[in-house]
């Protein structure tokens, strides 16, 4: 963006806000080709205390309760569709939600190997996990992912409150996630997130409306998405659910280099980016280029891999104090690998008896081959107390050598078997 057209952006964003109108829509129609709106949060005056002005030499934050619990927050989607079937328009597929939370967890993991993955000193594993709840409010097993027809085929931002109504779980237990046809106005919103309340952090608001605490995405742009080029990496849930652990937009949701997102390793910037050009620098002055890569910029789901230390510090916070965030996780305790047994068989040689393998945990597909190779049987058999029971006087096997394969999803293995009489 040319200088003047920044200067002309800026007056008229403020002239904007005077009059009340979100700045964000401003933005992004001066710098998107599609209609959309990467972020409703500015566009409900929520939060007013967000635009409050401090010094970026101001920011404090308050050290985590315990740096090394890993949180797991348990996620329910509501995908509030308008009668479609499953996996029909927007009551999208299971597919679609699990590719999400596997996303999250490795943009907030910083899982190496993955796009959430970075190299940048700066960047930092929060240590949060999500998982879909297994268990709803009564306490029976659950998929995580509820389906409600909502009646109507697109929802406003300012209709959060009846779209919530259409189905919700105990806001202090479960990260509420509502999918639907997301619009404000004409154009399509990505997401939106309400903010934690009591969380002693900096630039957040000190009351919100626990009817409607929780994340709104639109049905495009949920996980793996094959329905949008920029947002098709789930980053807009990575972007929303950083607002609702207590994240502000790196440019501080302000106009220039003083405002801020209390984050002193985000470097200042005074507008949001909106591709992956990595120079963009929007406040020269202040060291460092626009994080363009951070999750609570606006950049395409493919540029983004970082939230800072200064941001994970923030989001653990709220999670160690903040009402509705506290009682949210339980502690993520890795599952030993369960050490599978080999599976062994007996008698060998086999005389005129039965064979048997044990260690057998799962199905097991049995196939017994003679010394040249020729397919003698192949059936499948169930364990009983993890053995198999293999009748071989029933197939006749001259003596000799037969080499007999077990395959289990676990383990294969191939027993070389003598049959003698
Ligand atoms: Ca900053
Ligand atoms: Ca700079
Ligand atoms: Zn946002």
């Amino acid at each position: 963006m040319s200088k003047k057209i920044t200067l002309f952006a800026k007056i008229f964003s403020i002239s904007f806000l005077f009059m009340g109108c979100g700045m964000a829509v401003f933005a992004q129609n001066k710098t998107e080709d599609e209609n959309v709106i990467r972020c409703g949060v500015g566009l409900l005056s929520q939060s007013p205390t967000i635009f409050t002005k401090k010094t970026v030499s101001n920011v404090s934050v308050t050290a985590s309760c315990s740096d090394t619990t890993v949180y797991q927050i348990p996620v329910v989607f509501h995908i509030i569709h308008n009668g479609e079937a499953v996996g029909i328009g927007t009551n999208i597929p299971d597919s679609r939600l699990t590719s999400q939370i596997r996303i999250l967890n490795e943009d907030y993991r910083r899982k190496e190997g993955t796009n959430g993955y970075n190299t940048d000193s700066r960047g930092a594993d929060a240590r949060i996990q999500f998982v879909l709840a297994s268990k709803d409010p009564q306490g029976k097993a659950t998929s995580g992912i509820v389906r409600a027809n909502g009646g109507q085929s697109e929802w406003q931002l300012s209709e959060q409150a009846a779209l919530k109504d259409k189905s919700n779980w105990p806001k202090d237990k479960y990260l509420n996630v509502w999918v639907c046809n997301l619009k404000n106005g004409a154009e399509n919103l990505l997401g939106f997130s309400s903010f934690p309340v009591n969380s002693d952090l900096d630039g957040l608001p000190t009351g919100a409306d626990s009817t409607t605490d929780g994340v709104m995405v639109c049905y495009k742009y949920v996980g793996n998405s094959p329905l949008s080029t920029r947002y098709n990496l789930g980053r807009t849930l990575t972007h929303e659910i950083g607002h609702f652990l207590g994240l502000i937009h790196i440019w501080g949701d302000g106009f220039d280099c003083t405002s801020t997102d209390y984050c002193n390793d985000t470097p200042a910037a005074s507008q949001a980016n909106y591709n992956c050009n990595t120079t963009y620098d929007s406040c020269p002055d202040a060291q460092g280029s626009d994080m363009t890569a951070n999750y609570l910029d606006y950049t395409y789901d493919a540029c983004m891999n970082i939230f800072t230390q200064d941001q994970v510090a923030r989001m653990r916070t709220v999670l160690c104090g903040s009402i509705r965030r506290k009682t949210l996780w339980s502690e993520y305790v890795p599952q030993e690998e369960p050490k599978s047994v080999s599976m062994s068989l007996y008698p060998n040689p086999v005389t005129n008896s039965n064979v048997i393998v044990a260690a057998v945990t799962d199905n097991a597909d049995v196939t017994v081959f003679n010394a040249i190779g020729q397919k003698i049987l192949q059936k499948t058999f169930t364990p009983t107390a993890d053995k198999i029971t293999i009748n071989l006087p029933e197939y006749q096997l001259a003596e000799g050598c037969y080499f007999l394969k077990v395959v289990q999803p676990s383990q294969t293995k191939t027993f070389k078997v003598i049959v003698q009489y």
